[in-house]
């Protein structure tokens, strides 16, 4: 294995200047950088074996339906799942539209979120609720930015329970082995939004019994565009489709349909192969390396971040202590708007994300209107940190004139 360290020079992209500055690029949370080999990927299925999958009896198209097949299954591996509880979407707000749409929710249903939801993982919700008359409820969180679990509305009418796994704001890593448990005793459905989760460490839908679980290729060193539903067999099978037409079905006649099996179910139409079997060869890159190390090292950053981000002075940063929160931290300088603050960061050739970060609630709570965020992954070191709060001391002096 190689050293975390060394990794830079396998993202090409991480070489260049911005601004005449070295790029450090610190935005991964919105999306991670691509390794050359995700990178060759694309270009070796568009210049030796470009086809349509599932269809042609032809050399090349034999050869994309083998290496889209073998991307569910690497997918499937990495979380623990199998092959046909792969279902291809184009990204984790696909995947939870697809469910939202897919699961009968009728008026007698209660859907829980929670109070630190991406929009991603609300708005589907709110929507289906508004047009099954369905009611939508939250947990609470408390003032260290965490889940309150004593105050979870759930009861014998909820039908679903949908929770980000790492929030993009805070930081926090929620319970997620305690909250199947509690869901479950209540027959309810558990799904995950592991956005920000998946591209960090292990998950085990098995381990931590997530009925579903949505995420992203493209914050995984997969390219945009792919994105990727997990389901238990069992409930895949009784869902219904999202959407219809070539592809997912077994039979037609002029006025009726039957669905093949999943994963084809869910899959209508041509799918985003070269996003796939580019997705997988980021699978490769990652268990490369090996999760628990990435975990380890992306902690270790967050914490690095933390430490320095409180030598500011008139900072506040948001989210639990260390130790519960992993991938990123947010924060605000007293009186600096945080667009001011990534504008003059981007001149010194460091890349941040400012704004509500598609949390618009969460935002009201922490009574802000937007916030900075500096989210690193692996390929980043201590090293760039250092620049990141050398170039925040330099915005506070520019405002402090
Ligand atoms: N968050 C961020 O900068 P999509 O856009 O579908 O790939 O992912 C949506 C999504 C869902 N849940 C969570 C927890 C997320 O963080 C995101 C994407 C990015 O925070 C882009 S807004």
């Amino acid at each position: 294995m190689k050293q975390l360290l060394d990794l830079k020079s396998d993202f090409p992209i991480l070489s260049q200047k911005v601004n005449g500055k070295q790029l450090i690029y610190l935005d991964n949370s919105a999306t991670s950088q691509k390794p050359q080999k995700v990178i060759d990927s694309i270009t070796e299925y568009y210049s030796k074996y470009n086809s349509n999958v599932h269809r042609a009896i032809h050399k090349l198209g034999e050869q994309a339906t083998l290496k889209y097949e073998e991307a569910h299954e690497k997918v499937a591996n990495f979380i623990n799942a199998s092959k046909e509880e792969i279902i291809f979407t184009r990204n984790t707000t696909e995947s939870i539209n697809l469910l939202s749409h897919s699961l009968q929710i009728s008026k007698k249903h209660n859907i829980i979120v929670t109070e630190m939801e991406h929009h991603s993982n609300l708005v589907p919700w709110q929507q289906i609720c508004k047009e099954t008359g369905a009611e939508l409820r939250f947990i609470p969180i408390d003032k260290d930015g965490k889940l309150n679990l004593k105050k979870i509305p759930i009861n014998n009418n909820t039908r679903v329970v949908s929770v980000a796994h790492v929030s993009n704001v805070l930081g926090t890593i929620n319970p997620i082995k305690e909250l199947s448990k509690m869901v479950h005793q209540y027959n309810a459905l558990f799904v995950v939004d592991g956005a920000q989760s998946v591209p960090h460490m292990k998950v085990d839908v098995k381990d931590l019994n997530m009925d579903f679980l949505a995420f992203s290729g493209h914050k995984m060193l997969g390219p945009t565009g792919i994105g990727v539903l997990y389901g238990k067999k069992e409930l895949l099978k009784k869902l219904h489709p999202f959407l219809t037409g070539g592809g997912m079905i077994s039979d037609v006649k002029k006025d009726v349909s039957e669905w093949a099996d999943i994963p084809n179910k869910f899959e209508a139409g041509t799918p985003n192969i070269e996003g796939a079997i580019a997705l997988g060869a980021a699978v490769d890159y990652l268990e490369n390396i090996d999760m628990d190390e990435i975990n380890k090292n992306v902690k270790d950053l967050v914490s690095y971040l933390m430490k320095r981000l409180l030598e500011l002075d008139n900072i506040s940063i948001y989210g639990p202590e260390n130790g519960d929160r992993t991938a990123l931290v947010s924060f605000n300088l007293l009186d600096i708007h945080p667009h001011d603050v990534a504008e003059i960061l981007d001149k010194e050739g460091v890349a941040i994300r400012a704004g509500h970060m598609c949390a618009k609630p969460l935002m009201d709570i922490l009574g802000v209107n937007a916030v900075c965020r500096a989210s690193p992954y692996f390929y980043n070191t201590k090293e760039d940190i250092d620049h990141l709060i050398k170039s925040l001391k330099k915005v506070q002096e520019v405002f402090a004139k």
